[in-house]
Formats: C-alpha cells, structure tokens, sequence
C-alpha cells in the first residue's frame, strides 16, 4: 500500500472499511433521486450509459430509412417513393449513420469504460461530459425533427456545393444539415478532450504508459484525430451557412471563391471520419480477443504504434475522395501511394490480433463470434478500398454502388460488427447481467449472413454501372436481380437487428446475473461490481502489471488518503502515473443543460438570422456564468 497524501483533516477512506467505506463514497459521488438529479448527473456511467442508448437510437432511424430506400430499389420503376423523399432518405441515412451514430458511439463507450479501466472515479470535466451529451442530443432531435417538418437536408452527407449552396438549394434544407454539423461536432470535441485528460493525467498509480489497456490507447489516438478532423468540417460547415445567408462567396468562383475548397474541407476531416469509426471498433476487438483467447495480446508494442501510425497516416489521404476532379497527376499518384501504405499498420494489428488467438485458447463466445464476423467482412472491405485507391480504378467506379459496398463493408464491419461483439461483452458489466448466448448466436448469424446478401452483391451492380444515390432504374438495365437481393439481405440483417434488441430487452430483467467478472478478464473495470457503484472503486488500484487481474490473482493492492467527505480523485504524472495530487473533481449540476438549451437556441435561431448569434451570445453568457461561478470547495491538495 502507498499513501497519496499524508496530511491529516477531513475523513479520509483511512479511517473506514467495508460496507462502511463503500456507503460513505457512494453518497459523496452519488446521483440524487428525481428528475432534477437526473438532468444534474455528471456521472460518466449514467451519462455513457444515455449517450450509448442515444446513439443505438440513431442507428436504429438510420437502418429505418435505408430499410425503405432498399424496398424502393427493390424492383424497377417502383413507386414507393419519389425522387424527392429519396434524396432526403440517403442523406438523412448517410447523415444520421456518420454524425449522430459512427462519432458518437466510439465516444459513448469511451465515456463509459475509459476511467473505469483506467482505474479513476470520474471523466475528466465531468460537467463538460454532460453538456456534450445534451448537446448533441439536440443536434440529432433539430435533424430529424426538421426531416419530419418537411425541410430536412437532401443534398446527400457530404453536401457538395455548388448544389448545397444558396443558387441551387434554396429554402432551409441545407441550413439544417449544416447546423446539425456544428451541433454534432461540438459535443464530438468536447468529448475527445476529456478523454484525452483523463487518459493522461487520471490513470491509477503504476499504470504506466505501457501498461495501458490497447483499448484506451485506441480511444486515445481516436480522440486526437477527432481534436484534428473535426474542425475542417465545420469550417466546412459554417462557410456554407455564411454563404447561404450572409452573402458571403467562399465556396463561388463567380465571386472568387472556391468550390473545390469546400472538398478539402470537407474530406480533410471525411478521411479521418472513417478511422474515427473504425478506431473504436479495434478498441472493442483488442479487448475481447485476449479474453476469450485467455491469453495477453501477442504484440502490443506493435498494435499500439501501428495505431498512432494510422492516426497520423489518416490525415495524408483525404484527395482519394477526389480522384475525379481533375488532379496533377503527380498529386494523384501521392494520394494512391499513401492510401495504399495505410494498409500497412492495419494489416499489422489483424496479424496481432489473429497470433493473439492462434497462440491462445480461444473460447467461442458471442462477442468472439461477431469479432470474427469483423475480421471477414473488414478484410474484404479493406481489399476492395485497395483497388479503389488505384486512380483508373477509382474513375470507372465512382459514384456507383461498387463504392457503396465498399463503404459499408468497412463501416459495418469495422465498426457495427465489433460493437455488436462489445455490447455482448460489456452488457454485464452495464446492467449486471448476461445476454443470452443463444440469441446472441441467432443474432449473430442473422447478421453475418443478412449483410453479405445485402452488400456483396452491390460490387457486381457497381461494375455493372448502377450509380448510387438513383431513386429507382429501369427494367432493361439488367440490375433487377441483383438489387431484389440486397433487399432481401437488408431485411435479414433486419430480422439480426430485432433479435439483438429483443435479446436486450429480454436479459435486463431475466438475464443471468454476472457477478463482478464474468469472462474472467484481465482488465480494471472488472474489478469493481456489476453495475459499478458511483464511485467507480472503494479504493483505487495500484496497477502493476497490463492486465491487472490476471497478475494479482489474490486481490489487487490500492492506494488510500483519498478523502471520504467530498468528491476527490488521484491525479498522476503523464509517463509513469505517479500520483501526484489530490483534486476535487465537479459535483452534479444543473448549468451545463442550461448552457447547452441556450447554445441549441442559438445554433437554431441563427439558420434563420445571423442576428440570433448575437443575441443568443447572452442566455449563453448567463449559463456559463452559472456553471463556473466560484465555488467554496477545497482546494487541490499536493
Ligand atoms: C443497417 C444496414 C444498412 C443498410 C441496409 C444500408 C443501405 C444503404 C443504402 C441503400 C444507401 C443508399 C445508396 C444510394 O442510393 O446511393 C446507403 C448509403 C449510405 N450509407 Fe448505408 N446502410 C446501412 C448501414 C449503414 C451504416 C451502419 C453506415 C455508417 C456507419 C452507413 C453509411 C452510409 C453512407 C455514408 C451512405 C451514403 C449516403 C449518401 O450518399 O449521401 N450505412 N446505405
Ligand atoms: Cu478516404
């Protein structure tokens, strides 16, 4: 045992034990009862727990309008919907899947699992973490609430100008896609920074830098590429809601503007986007993997730095987006070369990965299963993002479903796959019980099966020229077949979902109970109770060893001197996570759902008069005046 801090004062966890000690720290980092406690909470487990509901919400809407966009292009000429409605449904589709889901979700089990497993009581700027939360559920309600009023976006999820701009998209469709950006985008950077701090300056005592879980590091360079992306997009943004409504000509040559700077842009951050969907997914594969393989993760020198390479090599290859615009050939030839030489470090985590397993003795549980399902279906997406690299490739398939299939291969493989595999596996630790396993096998296979059906033949249709983004085709063009499949994939992949969500909702309240490490995992956030109590841990771990559990079979050892009286946390050196104070960490309040009402007012306000920025600058005023006014807590003790 080491002693943080020595000093004498006010009741230390010293001085209690047990059930004692366990009560007295869950009244301190408690969440009052009622509504008001409720909207107050900054507790990163009930705000994790909202964001990754939320965010499987929009996941959920989205699979809606891509259901009805695949019964309309079941057959030729079908009715079911016109062009207009169409163009709302893939933008609201691509939109809600890349913005209000693939961000969001890899941040939502972030929030939740990050200071667990990294042994801390609480998120960095807890009171931050609730504001994003707010905020971006705002975004998301203003989208689809505006799809429903009739004016949601139609000029697809990256909203090229010149048609997104004022001369061909006039009315307020645009506006609203482009305002829901900076809402998302908010939320998005706000919690990549606390991630960021936490992981940093938070971590237990000797979790030094190499004993940190690959699954942190993951979310780690995730939260730096979204800290880098996500600021081009919305420059991105806002130029394109000042040229719709204060006249301004960024994005129109006519003027001196230009267009082709709105691809840049946008693409600086749409590249790295698809890591930052992809990243979480390795976070949730390198954590199940040595589990069920009951053995350390083969290589984790190797999978860490191919990480960080893949965050930096995501922003070198964002002009693969462009091949078609006319490039220096030169410029093009850069572009192939680096998105090629991505695959390097990604190939090298799968060889990690597949060694883990290969070396161990793996356990075929649901989570492992659709970890598997992950490795088949990314590889092929992989190989086929390979050939579209290629420039003369690249220009044949452009703009068709062969680039459909490609994308969703790597988005629902790299992401949707592992974290189906995720929630199997933290579920228990989530809500103290097990899903089953045989629906979990139903779920499964369902899927796996339903998604090839669905998007493997989208390949042959691509190089059969049928081009993305058509509200139906005729007959004589020879697609019929192969588009009447997808479908029934797609309403396979469907029936998956259901199982899932069935399986859900079942276990809540018939699951088995889990105990506080079902799996027998290696990791910290097992070493507290299923549900964890608020405080996360009684006292907080001593990490000697990358798989903490795993080492001290016979209990892990702890720090003490943490108070019991007020909300305190161990705050540690950077390298060696050496302890280094005592700080208080932000008790529950209302003002960030206030700062983030007024911030909504104001983003909504101003697609309708710049003027609103002014004015909203006030209540936003008021609200952070509130949130930061000066509090008569105790000062961070050395
Ligand atoms: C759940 C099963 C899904 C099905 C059946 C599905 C189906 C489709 C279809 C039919 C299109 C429109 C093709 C077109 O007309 O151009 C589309 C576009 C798209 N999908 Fe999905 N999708 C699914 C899940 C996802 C997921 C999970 C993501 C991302 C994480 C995603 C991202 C996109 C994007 C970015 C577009 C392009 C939208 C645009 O053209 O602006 N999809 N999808
Ligand atoms: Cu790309």
């Amino acid at each position: 045992m080491s002693d943080v801090a020595s000093a004498t004062g006010d009741l230390r966890d010293t001085n209690l034990d047990g059930p004692a000690l366990s009560a007295r720290l869950g009244r301190v980092w408690g969440t009052r009862r009622g509504l008001l406690g409720a909207l107050a909470t900054v507790d990163h487990k009930i705000i994790g727990r909202r964001y990754i509901v939320t965010a499987f919400l929009f996941l959920f809407l989205g699979g809606l309008t891509a259901l009805v966009m695949r019964l309309q292009l079941a057959r030729p000429e079908s009715g079911l919907v016109g062009p207009d409605t169409y163009n709302q449904l893939f933008t609201m589709h691509g939109s809600t899947m890349m913005f209000l889901f693939g961000v969001p979700i890899g941040e939502a089990m972030a929030v939740y699992l990050v200071p667990l497993m990294v042994g801390t009581r609480n998120i960095a700027f807890p009171r931050l973490n609730a504001f994003s939360y707010w905020v971006y559920l705002s975004g998301g309600l203003f989208l689809w609430v505006s799809f429903l009023l009739n004016i949601g976006p139609d000029v697809g999820w990256f909203a090229y100008v010149p048609l997104s701009g004022p001369e061909y998209s006039p009315g307020k469709r645009a506006d609203t896609w482009a305002q829901m950006i900076t809402f998302t985008e908010l939320s998005g950077l706000a919690v990549a920074i606390e991630i960021i701090v936490t992981v940093l300056k938070q971590r237990a005592p000797g979790m030094t830098l190499d004993r940190i879980p690959v699954f942190v590091w993951a979310l780690f360079v995730n939260s730096f590429i979204i800290v880098f992306a996500l600021p081009a997009v919305m420059l991105a943004s806002t130029f394109l809601i000042l040229d719709r409504l204060v006249g301004t000509h960024l994005f129109n040559p006519a003027e001196g503007g230009d267009a082709l700077l709105y691809q840049h842009l946008f693409w600086f951050f749409g590249h790295p986007e698809v890591y930052i969907i992809f990243l979480p997914g390795t976070a949730f594969v390198s954590a199940i993997i040595p589990t069920f393989a009951r053995r350390e993760t083969f290589g984790y020198l190797a999978l860490v730095l191919s990480l960080i390479a893949t965050g930096f090599l995501s922003f070198g290859l964002w002009v693969h987006h462009m091949f078609v615009t006319g490039l220096p050939q030169l410029g093009a030839a850069f572009f192939t070369a680096s998105s090629m030489l991505i695959a390097i470090p990604n190939g090298l985590q799968i060889f990690c990965w597949i060694a883990t397993l290969w070396d161990g003795r793996p356990v075929w549980r649901t989570p492992l299963l659709f970890v598997a399902g992950f490795f088949f279906i990314f590889v092929a997406g992989g190989l086929s993002g390979i050939m579209l690299a290629s420039v003369p490739i690249d220009t044949q398939v452009h703009d068709t479903y062969f680039v459909v299939a490609h994308f969703h291969y790597v988005l629902i493989g790299g992401n949707v796959f592992p974290l189906i595999g995720a929630i199997y596996y933290w579920f228990p630790k989530f809500t103290g019980r097990l899903l089953s396993e045989r629906l979990g096998a139903w779920n499964f296979w369902l899927t796996f099966v339903g998604f090839n059906v669905a998007f493997f033949p989208m390949h042959i249709s691509g190089l059969m020229g049928m081009p993305r983004r058509v509200y139906t085709y005729g007959p004589e063009m020879g697609w019929g077949h192969l588009q009447l499949l997808s479908t029934a994939g797609a309403l396979i992949l469907f029936a998956g979902f259901l199982v899932f969500a069935w399986n859900v909702i079942a276990s809540l309240r018939r699951g088995d109970v889990a105990g506080a490490n079902p799996w027998n995992s290696g990791t910290l956030e097992w070493a507290t109770a299923s549900p964890p109590p608020p405080q996360n841990f009684d006292r907080i771990p001593l990490v000697t060893h990358r798989e903490p559990l795993w080492a001290e079979r016979g209990g892990l050892p702890v720090v003490t001197g943490l108070s019991v009286g007020h909300r305190e946390l161990v705050v540690s050196s950077v390298a060696e996570a050496e302890p280094q104070l005592r700080e208080t960490s932000p008790a529950p309040s209302i003002w960030p759902l206030a700062a983030a009402i007024a911030v909504g007012v104001t983003f909504i306000g101003s697609i309708f008069t710049p003027y609103a920025v002014l004015w909203g600058a006030l209540p936003i005023a008021a609200a952070l005046t509130g949130w930061f006014w000066p509090k008569t807590a105790a000062e961070d003790e050395e």
